[in-house]
């Protein structure tokens, strides 16, 4: 029987108020996406399951290249890897209540586009375009932002995010 051979590792998180949060991420050259991205693309999925979370975008594990992957199922069966994304349209409202993964214990109510077309390359460099709503529209958005270095707490007011700063440095201090 030939060995099969599983190499995976978790990576570290980023988390609020890291300024590493806030860089712009770079457009992916297609020559870019070999194997070795495609190991580092099935790490970011373990990362994001083990969290758990539905969606992990590159900037937060300090990586500054323009891709995310986001799997809104439950069963950890649909691995969506966008590279490059680009929102092509925009339809209607939606609030949900949103948490981060960079964020960690915060949740907030944050107003999105309830339906958009999205285009992006897959980890094979395959262009395709999508059509989402609901949650996995509401988590393709959140993932574009860190793309551009922001967070869904950068629409709430100054007061609310600056309360959300010291619970997080607070709880920073008891778990050290
Ligand atoms: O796991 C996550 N859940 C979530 C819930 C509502 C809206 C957005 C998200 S994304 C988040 C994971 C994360 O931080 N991705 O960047
Ligand atoms: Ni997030």
């Amino acid at each position: 029987m030939a060995p099969i051979l599983v190499r995976m590792s978790l990576l570290p998180i980023l988390e609020y108020p890291d300024p590493r949060l806030r860089t712009v991420a770079r457009e992916i050259d297609p020559a870019e996406l070999d194997d070795a991205f495609r190991a580092h693309v099935d790490d970011m999925f373990e990362t994001m399951y083990a969290a758990p979370g539905i969606g992990l975008a590159a900037s937060q594990i300090d990586d500054h290249r323009r891709f995310m992957v986001i799997d809104v199922s439950e069963a950890h069966d649909q691995r969506r890897v966008f590279v490059n994304p680009r929102i092509l349209s925009r339809e209607g409202e939606q609030v949900c209540q949103e948490g981060c993964l960079s964020v960690p214990s915060i949740q907030a109510d944050v107003t999105r586009a309830e339906k958009i077309v999205v285009t992006a390359l897959d980890a094979h460099g395959a262009p395709f375009e999508l059509a989402a709503e609901g949650l996995l529209a509401v988590c393709i958005q959140h993932e574009m932002d860190h793309l551009l270095g922001k967070l869904f707490i950068d629409y709430l007011s100054p007061l609310k995010r600056d309360m959300i700063k010291r619970k997080l440095s607070k709880q920073r201090r008891s778990a050290a």
